[in-house]
């Protein structure tokens, strides 16, 4: 045994001790409800949902869309249904999962690097590959949750979306995704064909994109050549519900009778194809007896809704907007016998999510100044009064280390309200203030309204405080930590 692992052996152990003596936490702590004698390392699962509104599940009230896994799931967790993603677009909001740093800070606000999609096609595949390599530092340079991880000990598998290049970039010490073309040349494989011929990796995850599709295999391997010997964290970010909404006609068939508009139905048998594998995963565990010691979090990285007449492309009031079919999530937190089920409805962020495990796994001193979320398991930092933050930018990038320069808007939400305030980039949005209460949909803005002139300059100022949008100082550099 490893003496990290004597270190992790000898904290919960305090626990266990202090919670004996009912001197470790309150009675109105979310956090644990009872701990073993000597508990062994947890174990963290992390199930990321791709390209699915917070309102396509069923414990989030649609009756109707086929989501049993995750909806059993809900009922054993601690549930935030008011969770939000920075920024509603895959590669950003996957960052700041893995970083715990907001877009500004992490840099990584765009899918494609500097000088854009259109121009990165036109590349050779060595020049294309060394392109989107220029913003390996991004994430080579700041801690990861798996790098973190990883030097206590644990084994860090990544599977799915990946926008990282190789998975090691990112501090993974196993994965499957390797930032060069899949073997096999497909859409699903994140393999596509250059301008030239050439094939390239689309830059999304590569052979990683496989899993849930195709293949559950290489989790369960992992899992089951790691545990009890070390402890391991899974990241399961397939590209599911994501199009192409390929499932088989068999999942479609579970909405017979059910009425289901032509444009959702696609989409939502490809949801209940994403939520048949988290049941997989989830009961692969519980045969092998790690549910128990297993923190189990889930997340989307950002929402969709199609278009009524093209079903695979999504709405313009979703991804990448800044609305909440683009930019909410339920966050769900399980971890049998620690954390009691219950919903939580503050405001929360997936800023929180390394912040929260690092507090759960006995390892506060490893989240640093830079990660502004919170413990979403201590009741003394959640808060009925919290705003929540973010930004929309572009899908490209036009320089790196200039966030600033691409921020379409800044958003929060406070209370009831979100305040969406324009620009400074070009191709700023309007100015909105919506009432999420009584339009939740956000179809009346009220921000030309007087009577909402001081709400509106107290969420400026909020916003102000968070970021001031002409301000790269706090942005990851080269060779910054
Ligand atoms: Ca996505």
């Amino acid at each position: 045994m490893t003496r990290s692992i004597q270190r992790r052996r000898q904290f919960y152990l305090l626990v266990a001790l202090l919670l004996a003596q009912g001197r470790a936490f309150s009675d109105d702590d979310i956090r644990p409800k009872a701990a073993e004698s000597e508990p062994p390392c947890p174990n963290v699962l992390m199930i990321l949902a791709d390209d699915q509104s917070y309102r396509d599940f069923g414990f989030m009230g649609n009756d109707v869309v086929h989501t049993p896994h995750l909806d059993r799931l809900a009922s054993q967790s601690a549930r935030f249904p008011n969770g939000y993603v920075p920024m509603s677009v895959c590669r950003p909001s996957l960052a700041t999962i893995l970083t715990g740093l907001y877009p500004h800070q992490h840099g990584i606000h765009f899918n494609h690097p500097p000088p854009g999609l259109a121009e990165i096609r036109k590349m050779t595949a060595e020049e294309y590959h060394a392109t989107r390599a220029t913003t390996d530092y991004l994430i080579r340079n700041v801690p990861t949750l798996p790098r973190i991880l990883a030097r206590h000990d644990y084994v860090c598998l990544q599977t799915g979306k990946h926008w990282e290049g190789d998975y090691r970039t990112a501090g993974f010490t196993h994965g499957m995704t390797l930032g060069r073309p899949a073997s096999r040349l497909s859409q699903v494989t994140g393999t596509r064909k250059q301008i030239n011929g050439e094939w390239v990796a689309h830059g999304n995850g590569d052979a990683g994109l496989t899993i849930g599709r195709e293949t559950m295999q290489p989790i369960y391997d992992f899992i089951d050549e790691h545990a009890g010997r070390q402890p391991f964290f899974v990241w399961y970010a397939p590209f599911l519900p994501h199009v192409p909404f390929d499932a088989p006609d068999r999942f479609q068939e579970l909405y017979d009778g059910n009425d289901v508009p032509d444009e959702l139905l696609p989409y939502f048998a490809e949801i209940a194809l994403f939520d048949k594998t988290v049941g997989q995963l989830i009961e692969h565990l519980e045969q092998q007896s790690l549910l128990k010691n297993t923190i189990v979090v889930f997340a989307s990285d950002n929402g969709f809704r199609p278009q009524p007449e093209r079903p695979e492309r999504y709405s313009k009031r979703s991804k990448l907007s800044q609305y909440e079919d683009g930019l909410r999530t339920p966050i769900l937190i399980r971890w049998d016998n620690h954390i009691a089920p219950a919903e939580h409805p503050q405001l929360c962020h997936t800023i929180d999510l390394v912040p929260t495990i690092l507090a759960a796994l006995g390892l506060p001193n490893e989240i640093t100044p830079r990660m502004r979320g919170l413990n979403l398991l201590s009741s003394d930092q959640l808060s009925e009064n919290r705003p929540v933050f973010g930004a929309i930018y572009p899908n490209d990038a036009s320089v790196l280390s200039k966030p600033s320069q691409h921020v379409r808007a800044r958003w929060v939400r406070h209370g009831n309200f979100k305040l969406i305030v324009p620009g400074p980039a070009k191709s700023p949005l309007s100015l909105e203030l919506f009432n999420l209460s009584q339009d939740p949909m956000e179809q009346s803005n009220l921000a030309n309204d007087q009577m909402y002139a001081n709400r509106i300059a107290q969420m400026r100022k909020l916003l102000d405080d968070w970021w001031t949008a002409r301000n790269d100082d706090g942005v990851t550099r080269t060779n910054s930590d």
